[in-house]
């Protein structure tokens, strides 16, 4: 089998990778590990920011979004018994999208089958090879049978947990990794949510967050430590635990009911340095990991794909390797900013074990002060909303 671009993954940065390179009539395949029922199933990022949705509506896939999508022109901080809006529309005149991961997912895989574009999907024992040379391939067993994929390229887009950051050799690469002592325990409830906007709780209990994906589906998640059994978390004890960590405001008007998805995720910032090699390039969660406090992972592989689907088109279509040759550099160069948003937000919102009752102060102090400045909420509303692309 050959191809123009093999892409290892097909979450949303390989399906929006091969949806832009089919546009601009370079081929793909994709090769994926799990079935698309699977990948369907993951209940994951729920918020999107601007240039995400003005890419994705640019590239014509934003027609369900638009419909279905909610656009929040702010975000609440919960503290000390108050909530304190960030008005992104005065501050910025910015917003973001409420619309799943999944529904995302959909769209794409639904515009990847208008296009006939191929997916090989339960393959098993990936494995890249000579992505240092001339002519790369990728070799793995679909169904039973071993497939060589010859290409030009290979899109490592396999996420975190994925094989094409080992083939970067370890003398020229380099990680930064921080995990965090604590996950997030989430439920999905079909309930309205307690808010029309996103809340983000500081309480001494720990972290809450109320979130949605419509009208009728609420997304709320709790700090919760690492060695938490969800066998222990019935839906009754997470509804008076988050009430607990709300000022009354909200507290009071939860609807509670019974959860469909129950789920813990554990806190991680990470970053491969460098995102490419030879004709390997790396794009989302393969190359970087944040906490999900900013709502930032799924935007980040859109913000790479974005870059990394002009850097091909460009060599496919004018013959420069200008763009491929600085993709790496120009990606990090907005991911370090991004990593440092999510990591930051994470500590001014969490209850630090180690920093015990001065971090509290500390955090309750910066809180105070973020509601005295207009510089300071710019500077959330800036980051919550989007940085430019480049
Ligand atoms: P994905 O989605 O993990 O997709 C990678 C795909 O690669 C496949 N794969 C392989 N295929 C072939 N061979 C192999 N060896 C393979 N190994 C893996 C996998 O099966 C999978 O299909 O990575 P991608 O495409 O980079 O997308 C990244 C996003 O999914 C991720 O950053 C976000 O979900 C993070 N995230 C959030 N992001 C936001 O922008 N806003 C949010 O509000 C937000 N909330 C969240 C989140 C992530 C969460 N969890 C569970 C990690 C909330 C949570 C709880
Ligand atoms: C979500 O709705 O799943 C969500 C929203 C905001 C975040 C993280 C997750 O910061």
């Amino acid at each position: 089998m050959r191809t123009q671009v093999a892409i290892i993954g097909g979450g949303p940065a390989g399906s929006l990778l091969s949806i832009l390179l089919g546009q601009a009539g370079i081929e793909s395949v994709i090769v994926e590990h799990r079935t698309r029922e699977y990948v369907l199933s993951r209940i994951r990022a729920g918020v999107l920011e601007k240039p995400s949705v003005e890419g994705l509506d640019d590239s014509g896939l934003g027609e369900r979004m638009q419909r279905e999508g909610f656009v929040h022109r702010g975000i609440n901080l919960a503290f000390l018994g108050r909530l304190l809006r960030i008005d992104f529309d005065d501050l910025v005149h910015g917003s973001v999208t409420v619309y799943g991961q999944t529904e995302l997912q959909k769209d794409l895989y639904h515009a990847l089958d208008m296009r006939a574009g191929t997916i090989l999907d339960e393959a098993d024992e990936v494995e890249l090879h000579d992505v240092g040379g001339p002519s790369p391939y990728v070799t793995f067993r679909s169904h039973g049978e071993i497939v060589r994929l010859d290409c030009e390229f290979i899109a490592g887009c396999d996420g975190s947990h994925g094989i094409s950051r080992d083939s970067i050799p370890a003398a020229l690469s380099r990680t930064y990794e921080r995990t965090y002592p604590f996950g997030w325990l989430g439920i999905l409830s079909e309930t309205p949510p307690v808010s029309g906007e996103l809340i983000y709780a500081n309480h001494p209990r720990g972290f809450a967050l109320c979130s949605m994906r419509h009208e009728n589906l609420s997304r709320y998640y709790l700090q919760c430590d690492l060695e938490t059994n969800i066998g222990e978390w019935p839906d009754q004890r997470f509804w008076d635990e988050l009430r607990l960590r709300l000022p009354d405001e909200p507290a009071d008007t939860i609807v509670i009911g019974a959860s469909i998805e129950k789920s813990i995720t554990p806190l991680r910032s990470f970053v491969f340095e460098p995102m490419q090699h030879g004709n390997l390039f790396l794009a989302g969660d393969s190359a970087h990991v944040m906490p999900p406090t900013g709502a930032k992972g799924l935007n980040m592989a859109i913000a790479d794909v974005f870059l990394l689907s002009d850097a091909l088109i460009g060599y496919y279509r004018d013959g420069t390797k200008d763009g491929l040759d600085h993709y790496s550099e120009t990606a990090l160069r907005r991911v370090w900013k991004v990593i440092r948003f999510s990591w930051w937000m994470t500590g001014l919102m969490h209850r630090l074990e180690t920093e015990g009752e001065l971090g509290q102060k500390i955090q309750e102090a910066e809180l105070e002060y973020l509601a005295s400045s207009r510089a300071a909420q710019t500077a959330l509303a800036e980051n919550y909303t989007g940085l430019p692309l480049r």
